[in-house]
């Protein structure tokens, strides 16, 4: 009899979308968001050969053990910090993520925080609902200026780009910093200038996080560097939230040394530190910076088309388009 192979998906996922999947393999879904511990992985895992995955779900190598059948595991996003790849590798489990498709919808997503700390949107917001709006005043709610400040990104891949070559039609001059410079013709393209680190901290009206997670990135943000912000200068995290130091953060924004911050993620989620939401001059959002419909669906639709081409179905058998883990050999 011809064997169908056993993928489990740790979160729910568009139902449609899922039905592709579901004609090639046995389909678990499970019908709650949760966040999963090392011990649940293993346990769910043990018996299957693919895996679609949240980017907090956690993959290494005490989970692998436990998962022999297991071929391939497809993050349901671009990030995947979740994933230990050389132990993947070494199990010859192949990964794979979503990139590209988020792109677009999370640089709006950045700007939309850029707008919202700056303008004070979300403060304005819980002023008038709470019927503290008693007229026109000329004094309420003063922001700054978003257009014709100086935008710096840190972290210039296919996100940050995106983010940049937004900032035309705001007259925003835009600097960056990358671990490596970019080719001419991009630098051109997004209107993005090359600088330091040092130099883009100090000189950043709106500092705006899109490295991916590592070893190197963990708390690029911290006290010193905080220090050489500028006072009226926002900082932007749409990235990880291991990226900042978030008591540092804390402790800068309380004692006035940035304006305020935007921020779609935090080191320890779902938690968001207390004296973070004790503060007037954040905009705190549930890490939703790639979370429109289209694009969702879009995640969706590459995660499902990644794992049935990595279980050898599909157009693309034995070949999934995004494979995170060349290293690791597709006969288990
Ligand atoms: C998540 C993300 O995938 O792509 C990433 O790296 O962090 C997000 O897009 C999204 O929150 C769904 O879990």
């Amino acid at each position: 009899p011809h064997h169908r192979p056993r993928v489990w998906v740790s979160r729910p996922l568009f139902d449609d979308i899922l039905d592709r999947l579901r004609e090639h393999a046995d389909v678990d879904v499970e019908d709650d968001d949760r966040d999963w511990t090392r011990e649940q992985m293993a346990q769910r895992l043990r018996d299957k050969a693919g895996a679609i995955l949240g980017v907090a779900d956690p993959v290494d190598a005490s989970v692998l053990a436990h998962a022999p059948l297991l071929r391939a595991v497809a993050n349901r996003g671009v990030g995947y910090n979740n994933l230990d790849l050389a132990a993947l590798s070494a199990a010859g489990v192949v990964a794979t993520n979503t990139p590209g498709v988020l792109d677009e919808t999370t640089a709006d997503f950045a700007w939309a925080l850029m707008l919202a700390t700056a303008r004070r949107v979300t403060e304005a917001e819980r002023y008038l609902r709470a019927g503290q709006w008693k007229g026109m005043s000329f004094h309420i709610l003063l922001g700054g200026d978003v257009h014709g400040r100086t935008l710096g990104i840190l972290g210039m891949g296919r996100i940050g780009q995106a983010i940049a070559r937004r900032a035309v039609g705001f007259r925003m001059p835009v600097i960056y910093h990358n671990r490596s410079r970019l080719d001419d013709a991009i630098e051109r393209d997004c209107g993005a200038r090359y600088v330091d680190r040092d130099t883009l901290l100090r000189e950043a009206d709106f500092l705006v996080l899109t490295v991916p997670m590592t070893a190197q990135t963990r708390h690029i943000v911290g006290t010193a560097e905080l220090a050489l912000m500028k006072r009226d200068a926002f900082l932007i995290n749409i990235a990880r939230g291991g990226v900042v130091d978030d008591a540092a953060l804390v402790a800068a924004l309380a004692q006035g040394r940035i304006a305020g911050a935007g921020l779609d993620v935090f080191e320890r989620e779902p938690a968001v530190p207390p004296e973070m939401l004790a503060l007037d001059n954040v905009v705190l959002t549930p890490h939703i910076a790639s979370a429109s419909l289209a694009t969702r669906r879009a995640m969706a639709a590459m995660a499902v088309d990644n794992l049935i081409a990595a279980l050898g179905y599909g157009p693309n058998a034995g070949h999934p388009p995004n494979v995170l883990n060349a290293d690791s050999s597709l006969a288990r």
